[in-house]
């Protein structure tokens, strides 16, 4: 059972593909159109911890390979708990924390009521380049600007009075970055710490253009077996050995 939605998830369903892995791939159901993988898929939520003990005992599926994104810590943390309920070995694939480089002007901060927070400052042009999930809570900071990057439309007006909203899905580039962040003459780029290449073209192009980050670091996991590198996993996954497949 691979629990997808990455960047890393999709190289994964890749590998396993050629090595001739029998896995299935797991969606949330998040976006309107994800993107074809090339192994089997299913999509949606598994009913909580014990729905997805439930469906991992029905299935027969000897491994749980959890390469979500590092803000989907409840599935993480069900993935965890359903691991432990039913003796499924478990292996997550995180990727290492961004750091600040040459040339950075980051701050850091814990969450996003925090970043909220930060944003107590003259009115500013703001890229919140966080999704959809959690842009709710910037509509205490009105008096910016906020460039919305969305993966799908959006169903509703956004909550922010003053904002432009584009709809495109990563791996993003820098080159198209920076000309975004010159288009919008934007003053302030908010992340979350994804980690990974796919999200990251945003961070090259504030550094390019000297501008600053306010980095959301990375909500708490409970402790796993943890690997970085797609190779580890195939290893893990030799080395753990295997009935009928991830
Ligand atoms: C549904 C699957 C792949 C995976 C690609 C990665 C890279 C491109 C960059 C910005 C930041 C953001 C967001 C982002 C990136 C990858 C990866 C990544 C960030 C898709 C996808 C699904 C989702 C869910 C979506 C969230 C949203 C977050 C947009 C597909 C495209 C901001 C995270 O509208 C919504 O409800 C969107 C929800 C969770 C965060 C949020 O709270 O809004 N990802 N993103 C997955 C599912 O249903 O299980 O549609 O094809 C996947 C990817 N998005 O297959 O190549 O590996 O991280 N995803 C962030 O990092 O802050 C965009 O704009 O600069
Ligand atoms: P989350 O808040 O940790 O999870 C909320 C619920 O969504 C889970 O309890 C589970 O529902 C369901 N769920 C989450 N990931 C799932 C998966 N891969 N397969 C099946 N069900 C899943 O998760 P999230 O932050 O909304 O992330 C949802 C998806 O988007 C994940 O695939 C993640 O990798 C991807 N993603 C998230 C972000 C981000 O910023 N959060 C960024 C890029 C990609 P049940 O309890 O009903 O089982």
């Amino acid at each position: 059972m691979l629990l997808g939605g990455t960047t890393e998830a999709r190289a994964l369903a890749k590998r396993f593909a050629v090595a001739g892995i029998e896995a299935l791939y797991s969606y949330a159901g998040r976006t309107k159109s994800p993107q074809p993988v090339p192994i089997p898929t299913r999509i949606g939520g598994f009913g909580g911890s014990d729905g997805l003990a439930a469906y991992i005992t029905q299935t027969g599926f000897t491994h749980i390979v959890d390469a979500t994104h590092p803000f989907a810590a409840k599935m993480s943390h069900n993935a965890v708990a359903a691991a432990k309920a039913t003796g499924t070995p478990l292996v997550a694939l995180v990727r290492p924390a961004w750091t600040q480089g040459p040339g950075d002007t980051w701050a850091d901060v814990p969450d996003i009521a925090h970043a909220v927070q930060a944003l107590d400052t003259e009115p500013q042009r703001v890229f919140l380049a966080i999704g959809r999930t959690e842009v709710a809570q910037f509509a205490a900071r009105p008096e910016h600007f906020y460039l919305l990057r969305l993966v799908d439309p959006p169903s509703a007006p956004a909550p922010l009075p003053d904002c432009k909203i584009i709809t495109d899905r990563g791996p993003f580039t820098e080159t198209a970055d920076r000309a975004l962040l010159e288009k919008y003459r934007i003053s302030l780029v908010v992340t979350k710490n994804a980690g990974g290449t796919g999200a990251r073209a945003k961070l090259d192009a504030a550094r390019a253009l000297g501008l600053p980050v306010l980095m959301i670091n990375r909500p708490t996991v409970p402790p796993r077996h943890e690997v970085a590198s797609l190779d580890a996993v195939m290893d893990w996954i030799a080395h753990n050995g295997t009935r009928r497949g991830v």
